[in-house]
C-alpha cells in the first residue's frame, strides 16, 4: 500500500510531529551530490527556512537561477515509545522531485511538486535516538513533465531553465515536513459523496483501512455534539435537518472514523464534512441546486522572502482580503495550493476550482525571452511523440493525486485539469480526450471537468471544449490585443467571442482577464500600466461579461502581484495583481468591490 493521502492530525491513537524549521542545506553547483554519497550527510553547508523557496533566501543570483539539485539536512528524534507504531516522514511537497533518505537508507522518492508524500521509516531509524533525515530536491523541467519547460545548457555547463509558464520556477521544500506516528492497523482512505434529501443529508462513503477489524462512524456537529453514526466500511448516513455548506455561510461536520475491537480504539481519523452539491445545468452551475455566480480570482501562492514556501500569516491575510473584496471564489492557478489553504477555504466557504499543475503546454507561450531569443523550438506542443507518450502518464498522474488528496473538500466544484495547453493543435483532441475520460472515472461525487482555454484558440479553433463540462476563457482583450486607445473595440470583439461560446450551450466561467499596473503610477487621461487604465479595462470586461447570460463567474487576473522570470514583458514579476504583492490595494479592488457586492453569490 502506498501511504495515504489523509492529512496527519493528532488523535488519541495518532502522533504527528512538525519538524520544520532551520534545516541545513547545500547547492549541488557541479552535480555531483548523488555520484559522491551526500545522502549520507552534508558538508560545508549552509542554513536554509523549511519550508520556503531557496531562491529569494540569498543574495547570490546563481542560487536563485539554480537549475539541478539542492540538498537539505535534518536530524529527527524519534521517540521510543513510538516502536509499536508505524513511523513515517511526510512532505507536504516538494517542488519539483525529490529523494529522502533517513541513516543513509532511501525511504520515498516522489515526483510532482505540489502533492504530499511519505515514506516508512520503521526499519531504518534508531528509535529513542537522533536520525539523519537527508533529501535532495531537483527543480528540473522538459517537455514531459508537470509542469512544463525547457533547458538551455552553455558550453561552460551552466543551464538556464525555461518555464513554459508566467510564474517564477520556486523550488525546494514548500510545505511543512513532520513525523506521524500510526497504529498497525489504520485509517487509509476515506472517500465521501454528498447528498440533499428535502431538510436531510446524506453522506455516501467508503473507507479503506490497513486491516480487518470493524469500522463505527460518528457524526459530530460543530458543537461536537454526536448527531449521527453507522458502521462499516461502506455505506450511507443521514443527517435530519441538515446545515449545509454554503458559499460564504460553511457548515462543517466531522465525519469520525473509528476503528474497534470490542471497547479499545484501534484507530481515530476524524475528516471534516461540508454537506453540499455541484452539477452543471443547461448553462448553469448549481450549488445546492441554485445557480452560482463566481466572483475572485485566479491566485498564486507567492509572496517575499517565501517564495512559493508556505506561509500561514499570509494565507490568513488573503483569506481576510477575499472577504473584503467580496470575492466568494477562487481558481489555484497553477498548480494544487497547500493541503492549509484548503482547509482555510472549506472552513470560510470558499469556492474553489481546483487545477492541477499542467501549465505550459504551449511552446514558449509565457517564455517570453526565450520566444525573442530562440531559445526554445516552435514546433507545436502536441506534434510532440513524448507528448503522448510520456507526458500524459505524468499529466494523469497529477490528476490522480490531486483527485485523492482533494476528493472530499466540500469547498472543491470543480476540477481544471489543466491550464491554457495549445488546444489550437489537432493533436491535442485525442490527448485531452484521454485525460478527461480518465480524470471522469475518479471522482465519485461527479463534479465538473474543465480546462483554461487561451487566446490563441478561440471559439472556432479550439480543438478540445467538447470534452468540458463548463467553458473557461483566459481572456486578455485590451491587454494583449487591442489595448490603450483601442480598448473600446476590444470590448466589441469580446463580446462578439462570448456569443460564439454561448452558442455550445455550456456555462462560462471568465477564468482569466487583467491589465498589467504599477501600483501608485497614475495618468490622466490613461495609458496602459496606469492605475487608470487598469479600472477603465475592467469596466469594459465587466462590460462584455454582462452582455452574454451563459456568463456564470469572473475571476480577475490576479489576486496579487506575483514574481515570475525576468524579462521585457515584466516589471519585476506580473503586475497584474488587484493588491500588490506585499497584499494593498490597488484603485482596481474598489471597483471590483463594489460591482461584487452588487452581485449576488446566486443568480
Ligand atoms: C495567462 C496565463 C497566466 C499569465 C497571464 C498573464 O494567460 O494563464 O499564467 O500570468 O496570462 O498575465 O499573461
Amino acid at each position: 500500500m502506498k501511504n495515504s493521502f489523509l492529512y496527519p492530525v493528532d488523535t488519541c491513537t495518532r502522533r504527528v510531529v512538525d519538524i520544520s524549521g532551520i534545516w541545513k542545506f547545500k547547492v549541488d553547483k557541479n552535480n555531483e551530490g548523488r555520484a559522491k554519497g551526500w545522502k549520507d550527510g552534508l558538508v560545508d553547508t549552509t542554513l536554509m527556512a523549511v519550508p520556503s523557496s531557496y531562491n529569494d533566501i540569498f543574495t547570490d543570483k546563481d542560487i536563485r537561477e539554480h537549475v539541478g539539485d539542492v540538498w537539505y539536512e535534518t536530524e529527527v528524534f524519534i521517540p521510543v515509545e513510538w516502536k509499536n507504531f508505524n513511523v513515517d516522514i511526510r512532505f507536504g511537497s516538494a517542488t519539483h522531485r525529490a529523494v529522502v533518505w533517513v541513516n543513509g537508507i532511501e525511504v520515498v522518492s516522489h515526483e510532482g511538486g505540489y502533492m504530499p508524500f511519505s515514506g516508512r521509516l520503521n526499519d531504518v531509524v534508531k528509535f529513542g535516538e537522533k536520525n539523519k533525515v537527508v533529501v535532495v530536491v531537483n527543480n528540473e523541467l522538459d517537455y514531459t513533465t508537470i509542469p512544463c519547460g525547457t533547458i538551455k545548457t552553455y558550453e561552460d555547463g551552466k543551464k538556464i531553465l525555461f518555464p513554459f509558464f508566467d510564474f517564477f520556477n520556486y523550488s525546494g521544500l514548500h510545505r511543512q515536513v513532520k513525523l506521524v506516528a500510526l497504529p498497525k492497523e489504520s485509517v487509509y482512505d476515506i472517500t465521501v459523496k454528498t447528498d440533499i434529501k428535502g431538510k436531510d443529508g446524506v453522506i455516501d462513503y467508503e473507507i479503506i483501512t490497513t486491516g480487518n477489524s470493524d469500522v463505527i462512524i460518528d457524526i459530530l456537529d460543530e458543537d461536537e455534539k454526536v448527531v449521527e453514526t453507522g458502521n462499516g466500511k461502506k455505506g450511507s448516513i443521514t443527517i435530519n435537518d441538515v446545515n449545509l455548506w454554503k458559499p460564504g455561510n460553511a457548515y462543517l461536520y466531522t465525519f469520525n472514523v473509528k476503528i474497534v475491537n470490542g471497547d479499545t480504539v484501534i484507530d481515530d481519523y476524524p475528516l471534516p464534512v461540508g454537506i453540499r452539491t455541484v452539477e452543471v445545468k443547461e448553462n448553469r452551475i448549481l450549488i445546492n441546486g441554485e445557480p452560482f455566480y463566481f466572483k475572485g480570482f485566479g491566485k498564486h501562492e507567492d509572496c517575499e522572502y517565501h517564495g512559493r514556501g508556505y506561509n500561514p500569516v499570509v494565507n490568513l491575510r488573503d483569506f481576510e482580503l477575499l472577504n473584503w473584496i467580496g470575492a466568494n471564489s477562487v481558481r489555484t492557478a497553477h498548480y494544487p495550493y497547500a493541503e492549509e489553504f484548503m482547509q482555510m477555504a472549506d472552513r470560510k466557504g470558499l469556492v474553489v476550482i481546483d487545477e492541477t499543475p499542467a501549465v505550459g503546454m504551449f511552446d514558449m507561450l509565457n517564455n517570453f525571452i526565450a520566444a525573442g531569443t530562440g531559445a526554445g523550438k516552435k514546433t507545436g506542443f502536441f506534434d510532440r511523440k513524448e507528448v503522448h507518450t510520456k507526458t500524459i502518464v505524468n499529466h494523469k498522474d497529477a490528476i490522480r493525486e490531486l483527485l485523492l488528496r482533494d476528493k472530499n473538500h466540500p469547498c472543491v466544484v470543480m476540477w481544471c485539469l489543466a491550464n491554457e495547453p495549445d488546444t489550437s493543435q489537432d493533436a491535442s483532441a485525442p490527448y485531452f480526450k484521454q485525460i478527461f475520460e480518465y480524470a471522469k472515472t475518479l471522482d465519485i461525487q461527479n463534479r465538473p471537468m474543465t480546462f483554461t482555454n487561451f487566446l490563441m484558440a478561440p471559439f472556432g479553433k479550439c480543438k478540445v471544449h467538447e470534452y468540458a463540462d463548463v467553458i473557461l476563457l483566459n481572456r486578455y482583450y485590451g491587454w494583449y490585443m487591442q489595448g490603450g486607445p483601442e480598448l473600446p473595440y476590444a470590448k466589441e470583439i469580446f463580446k462578439k467571442e462570448l456569443q460564439g461560446w454561448a452558442s455550445t450551450g455550456k456555462p462560462i466561467i471568465i477564468s482569466e482577464y487583467g491589465a498589467d499596473t504599477m501600483s501608485g503610477v497614475h495618468k490622466l487621461p490613461s495609458v496602459m500600466w496606469s492605475e487608470e487604465y487598469q479600472q477603465e479595462y475592467l469596466n469594459a470586461q465587466h462590460e462584455a461579461f454582462d452582455s452574454c447570460d451563459n456568463v456564470v463567474g469572473e475571476q480577475m487576473w490576479n489576486f496579487a502581484d506575483f514574481q515570475t522570470t525576468e524579462g521585457i514583458m515584466r516589471v519585476n514579476g506580473n503586475k497584474k495583481g488587484a493588491f500588490t504583492r506585499t497584499r494593498q490595494p490597488k484603485g482596481a479592488a474598489y471597483l471590483l468591490k463594489e460591482r461584487w457586492n452588487n452581485i449576488p453569490d446566486y443568480n
